[in-house]
């Protein structure tokens, strides 16, 4: 099979919320040698893509999201051991959390897996977790990054107010904000004074290694 192939077989599982083809798909595409971040991001989170299509347009419903996420878990779970590590270990922490209201954490939880995988110590907060929470973590364990994820125009507006309280707290000078989620634009990140709003999960985890193998953190 070709790697448009098996991508397109993951897109396609994932649309049809087909757990055997997509599995099926993402083992033999890790044996063939496919590159786990493009089976990653080109075929199951574009196949998420059109789900959520499906859905604004009324032929999904709530239940067919809930199983196109466990079905993408079950390929995340293929797919994971072949992520290639850093030969750089400890890059340092990063506080990782879905802001308060919001309960999705696929993107989340890729973010975490491959910020992992290049040596970071990510203490994920999970799902819905308020500004205080935030907050206490940041103050706990002193890291050098604090991600955040939003997918609901209703939820990324707690970005911002994460982004207050660690002015309040006097610790926004001492981390990075790196934020994402769909609903997340880059104006949106100006606007609430994040440092960097991420287009996807690996251009996310690359900005992060590029802010902490950097002298001067604050570029
Ligand atoms: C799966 C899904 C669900 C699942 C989530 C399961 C789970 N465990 O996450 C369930 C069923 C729970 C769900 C519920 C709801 N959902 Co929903 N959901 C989706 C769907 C189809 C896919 C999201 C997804 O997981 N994509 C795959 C992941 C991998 O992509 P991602 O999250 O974007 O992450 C990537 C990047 O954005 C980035 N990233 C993300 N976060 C971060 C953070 C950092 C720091 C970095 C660096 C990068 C990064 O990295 C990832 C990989 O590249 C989207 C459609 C869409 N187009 O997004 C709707 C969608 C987000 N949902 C929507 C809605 C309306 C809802 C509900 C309100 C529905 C309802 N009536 O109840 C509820 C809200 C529940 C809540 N309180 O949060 C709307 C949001 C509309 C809006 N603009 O506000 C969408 C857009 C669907 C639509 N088109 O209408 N949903």
């Amino acid at each position: 099979m070709t790697l448009e192939k098996y991508l397109a077989s993951l897109k396609e599982g994932i649309i049809n919320l087909d757990f055997g083809v997509v599995v099926k798909a993402a083992t033999e595409a890790m044996a063939a040698g496919v590159d786990p971040n493009a089976a990653i991001n080109e075929g199951m989170v574009a196949g998420m893509a059109v789900v959520g299509d499906k859905f604004e347009k009324g032929e999904y419903f709530l239940s067919e999201l809930v199983v196109a996420a466990e079905v993408m878990k079950e390929g995340m779970a293929v797919v994971k051991p072949y992520l290639k590590g850093s030969s750089a270990p400890g890059l340092g922490k990063v506080v990782m959390a879905t802001v308060e209201g919001d309960h999705h954490d696929l993107g989340k939880n890729i973010v975490t897996t491959l910020l992992r995988v290049q040596g970071f110590e990510v203490v994920d907060l999970g799902i819905d977790v308020p500004t205080d929470k935030i907050i206490g973590a940041v103050k706990e364990h002193q890291p050098a990054i604090v991600g955040m994820s939003a997918l609901l125009t209703l939820t990324m507006v707690k970005m911002g107010e994460v982004i207050e309280a660690l002015k309040s707290a006097s610790l926004r000078e001492k981390v990075k904000v790196i934020i994402g989620g769909t609903p997340v634009t880059t104006e949106f990140a100006d606007s609430i004074g994040a440092d960097h709003r991420a287009a996807n999960a690996l251009e996310g985890v690359k900005k992060c290694v590029a802010w902490v193998a950097s002298p001067e953190r604050r570029q």
